[in-house]
């Protein structure tokens, strides 16, 4: 008698054989994932359960974002697997690798109206780089590695395979062949061109003033090292932009007012979107020119129809790989030091009178003074990450903290998955604080996972900057309709602080900027998912003018 397997069991093994990265899967139970449930006692992977599926989303992402494996989040069929699908547009901007899993209607039931039948392959598509149902269950080992794959290679996202009922409770006979080698999973090398990067170091060379920017994939820790590298090699300022509020990126202090003065702007995995103003003047000069290095075509083909003969070179490879050959074939730095020098000035100018802005109203902080109370520990902790969320007051921790890891929600300009990032960012950095900050509204997105943070003791300290709005909303409305029409984005002050406390984690209430450096402090040593609910003046984000 030949020894049988389930579908299911390959799933579990692939991703064993996958790596030690994919050890973690970020799931919420439903019917149609049982069997892989199932399949994974007694099997090297941990399953985090917890209490909405965009949760376990934002899970993969962070993950994916952290440690540059591919984040795997499990979901059932139907109703479970359109609640995560708005939390894939945001690892979708945000060039996250993560591959979402979700159970399906059994095939023998499709078309005829099966349990929970959805057309979830078309639900998925837009916001993925890939999306398939499995039809045999001898290829779902092979299918979950393409997956994997996909998610990794070229410009990293989001990848979504659907898994019929009936295919993962198919048993089969055991085959050496239905579990693929490691190799099957690994990225797909884009390489770029000697000769592209020699031309693009000699435009470089023969610019005045260059930039070059560099998309959300470069934008973790070790992008960012490389990026700054290539900056020294090439002598042209590099600068990672990741935030929906583009060249008005407040981490960016003043970059915008330096930016039409480029000449030269190599795009390293960065579209030419709304976030550089589709490169429009008066923001970029008409005469610029532009280099565009990215692994999808689809990117070059925009900025070649847009931009025509203002476009020097499209050469479709690997961003990261791009870097590290032009770091590499980089002539020794040129005479441009006095440009480079006013982009960093630029981009590190903050108005001086923030080192004193404090609150006006009695009982409230004002935002600055909250991250004034967070710096000591992220310099204390070289590998601390910061997470920022919300409206109006995320962008003043990007304003004035300089965490060496940072997650923030992303160009999908999306909030609220500030405690989800938090939980997954402790997963992969289980030593050094994982801060949260975030607004009250943000906060009420996904607060259940408090939950999930103290089932799986996981310490994280969540900042809510609490100024009972919708804060960012608010603001258009005083800017755009005036203070008689605002509305319908009024919150109340709750004690977000006492709901992390319902569930089993650590509570302070802050009123008093005094008061916030010891209960951060007593967050930190609570060792266990802690609420620092921070009362806060309603303050638009930071701008300033030089
Ligand atoms: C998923 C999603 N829903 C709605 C919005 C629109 N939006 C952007 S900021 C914001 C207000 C956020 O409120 P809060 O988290 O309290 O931060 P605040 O602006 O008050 O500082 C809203 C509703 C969005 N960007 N993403
Ligand atoms: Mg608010």
């Amino acid at each position: 008698m030949s020894i049988e397997i389930r579908g299911a069991d390959i799933v579990v093994q692939s991703l064993e054989r996958a790596g030690a990265g994919y050890c973690n899967v970020f799931t919420l139970s439903g019917n149609h994932i049982m069997p892989i449930f199932d399949a994974v006692l007694g099997s090297k992977l941990r399953l985090l359960h917890v209490r909405h599926e965009a949760a376990a989303v934002h899970m993969a992402d962070a993950w994916g974002r952290l440690t540059g494996h591919c984040g795997i989040a499990l979901v059932s069929g139907g109703a479970g697997h359109a609640n995560a699908l708005g939390a894939l547009a945001t690892a979708a901007a945000a060039d996250s690798p993560l591959v979402l899993l979700s159970g399906h209607a059994s095939l023998n039931e499709l078309g005829r109206g099966g349990f929970q039948e959805l057309r979830q392959v078309e639900m998925a598509a837009p916001v993925t780089k890939a999306a398939w149902m499995v039809r045999s269950p001898a290829r779902l080992g092979h299918e979950i590695a393409r997956a994997i794959r996909i998610a990794l290679s070229g410009r990293p996202g989001p990848v979504h395979v659907s898994l019929p009922f009936d295919v993962l409770q198919a048993r089969l006979p055991l085959s050496s062949d239905l579990v693929p080698g490691p190799e099957a999973f690994a990225a797909e090398p884009q390489p770029f061109e000697a000769a592209a990067a020699d031309a693009t170091l000699r435009h470089l060379g023969e610019a005045r003033c260059p930039l070059i920017l560099a998309g959300p994939m470069l934008c973790h820790r070790d992008g960012r090292m490389l990026l700054s590298e290539l900056g020294a090699a090439t002598g042209a300022p590099t600068l990672g932009m990741e935030s929906p509020r583009g060249v008005a990126d407040p981490s960016l202090g003043a970059f915008a007012q330096v930016l039409s003065r480029a000449d030269l702007i190599v795009l390293l995995g960065k579209a030419l979107d709304f976030t550089l103003r589709f490169g429009e003047a008066p923001h970029i000069a008409p005469q610029c020119r532009f280099i565009g290095i990215d692994a999808d075509a689809d990117q070059l083909a925009r900025l070649r129809r847009d931009k025509a003969d203002r476009v020097l070179l499209a050469a479709n490879a690997d961003p990261i790989a791009a870097a590290a050959l032009l770091q590499a074939r980089a002539p020794a730095p040129g005479t441009r030091g006095a440009w480079a020098k006013e982009v960093a000035r630029a981009i590190s100018d903050r108005p001086q009178a923030w080192t004193t802005l404090a609150a006006s109203s009695p009982g409230l902080l004002h935002p600055i003074e909250l991250c004034r109370a967070l710096a000591p520990c992220l310099k204390r902790h070289a590998d601390a990450v910061l997470v920022c969320d919300g409206g109006e007051i995320g962008q003043w921790p990007q304003a004035t903290l300089r965490p060496r890891r940072r997650l923030i929600n992303g160009v999908a300009g999306a909030i609220g998955a500030a405690i989800p990032f938090a939980l997954a960012a402790r997963l992969a950095e289980p030593t050094a604080p994982v801060l949260a900050v975030m607004g009250d509204g943000s906060f009420g997105f996904h607060m259940a996972e408090f939950d999930t943070a103290v089932r799986y003791e996981l310490p994280i300290v969540v900042v809510v900057g609490n100024d009972a709005t919708w804060n960012a909303e608010h603001q258009i409305q005083l800017r755009e309709y005036g203070a008689e029409r605002t509305h319908a984005c009024a919150l109340l002050p709750s004690r977000y602080d006492l709901v992390a406390a319902a569930l089993g984690g650590h509570a302070e209430l802050v009123t008093a900027a005094e008061a916030l450096p010891a209960a951060i402090e007593r967050a930190l040593a609570a060792r266990k998912p802690a609420c620092v609910n921070v009362m806060i003046e309603r303050v638009p984000a930071p701008t300033w003018q030089r």
